[in-house]
C-alpha cells in the first residue's frame, strides 16, 4: 500500500492548506519529526507521586524552545498543564513562529458534533484560536468532524484510524472508515494518526509510538523505531514523546531522530 510519491509531489495533492503549510515547512527544515510533549508519572508502592513531566507551563514552553529547530510539530495536551492561562498559548505560538513548527492539541475529540464545538471553542483552553491541528475519533461519525470543520475553519484535522497502544479497536473495517470520512471531507480533514500508510497519497500519516529502540512501557503503548515506521509502513511523520522527552539531552535527542525519520523517507524514495 506504500505510495512512492514524493513530498514535493504530495504537495498539490493536499486539499487542506494546513496540511500544505506543514508540507512547506517539513521540505524547508528537511524534518518529518513532531514531538509530543508527553508527561509520565512514576508512583511509589501505595501510589503517591514520586516523580512527574511536562505539567507545568514553563517546563512545555522550554521544551518548544529546547526541540523547536528540530520538528515540524509540536504536539500538546493542553489538559495535562497544572497552571494553564492564555498567555501560556500566546507563548507557545510565538516559539511556534520563531521557530517554524506548527501546533497540534491532541485532544482526540470524539463526542457529537454540538460538544465537540463547545470543547474546541471553549471553556478555559479555547484550543480553536491557537492550534494549527487537532484530531479527533470517528466513533461518532461525521458529526464530530463537521463540528471541528465549522468552528475552526483555519485548524487542519487528523482523523485516528489506527493506534499505536496494546489492544485497541481501530483495526480493520474501523480504519476504513475514517478514510472513507475523510475522503468525504478532504477540505478540512488532511491526514491520519495510523501506524502507516492506508492507503490514499492525498492524505498524511502520522505515527505515534516511535522510539529507536522499541519495546513498550507498562501500560500498553508499544514502540517501534523511525525507520520500519516511516521506510516499511510508509508513514509520513514520526510522532515521538519519552524517547526525547525523557533524554537528558532534549535538543541532542531531537536532532538525532530528525535525522532517522529523514533518512527513512528518502530511503522509502529511493526503493
Ligand atoms: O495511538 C496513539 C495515538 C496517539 S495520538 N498512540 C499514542 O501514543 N498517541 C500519542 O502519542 C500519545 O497520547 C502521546 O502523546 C504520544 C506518544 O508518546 P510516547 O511517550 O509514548 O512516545
Amino acid at each position: 500500500k506504500v505510495h512512492p510519491l514524493s513530498f514535493e509531489q504530495r504537495l498539490s495533492l493536499i486539499r487542506n492548506k494546513v496540511g500544505r503549510r506543514l508540507l512547506e515547512i517539513m521540505l524547508k527544515k528537511q524534518s518529518n519529526l513532531a514531538v509530543a510533549a508527553v508527561s509520565f508519572v512514576i508512583f511509589n508502592s501505595i501510589n503517591l507521586i514520586l516523580y512527574e513531566d511536562v505539567t507545568t507551563s514553563e517546563e512545555l514552553l522550554s521544551i518548544a524552545n529546547e526541540v523547536g529547530p528540530q520538528i515540524c510539530i509540536l504536539k500538546t495536551h493542553m489538559d495535562i498543564i497544572q497552571d494553564w492561562t492564555e498567555s501560556v498559548s500566546e507563548k507557545l505560538v510565538h516559539l511556534a513562529k520563531l521557530h517554524h513548527f506548527l501546533i497540534f492539541e491532541d485532544r482526540k475529540f470524539a463526542d457529537i458534533g454540538n460538544t465537540v464545538e463547545l470543547q474546541l471553542t471553549g471553556g478555559i483552553f479555547h484550543i480553536a484560536q491557537w492550534a494549527d491541528i487537532v484530531n479527533a475519533h470517528i466513533i461518532a461519525g461525521p458529526g464530530t468532524i463537521q463540528a471541528l470543520s465549522r468552528s475552526a475553519e483555519h485548524c487542519g484535522i487528523l482523523l485516528l484510524a489506527q493506534m499505536s497502544s496494546k489492544g485497541n479497536l481501530a483495526v480493520q473495517e474501523y480504519t476504513q472508515k475514517a478514510l472513507e470520512f475523510a475522503q468525504q471531507y478532504e477540505d478540512a480533514v488532511f491526514g491520519f494518526i495510523s501506524l502507516g500508510c492506508i492507503g490514499d497519497p492525498n492524505f498524511l500519516y502520522f505515527t505515534p509510538g516511535v522510539k529507536l529502540e522499541g519495546g513498550g512501557d507498562s501500560l500498553g503503548q508499544q514502540y517501534t523505531d523511525p525507520k520500519t515506521v516511516i521506510a516499511i509502513q510508509g508513514s509520513d511523520v514520526a510522532i515521538v514523546g519519552r524517547g526525547i522527552i525523557q533524554s537528558s539531552n532534549r535538543r541532542e535527542a531531537a536532532s538525532t531522530y530528525r535525522k532517522a525519520c529523514w533518512d527513512a523517507y528518502l530511503q522509502r524514495l529511493e526503493e
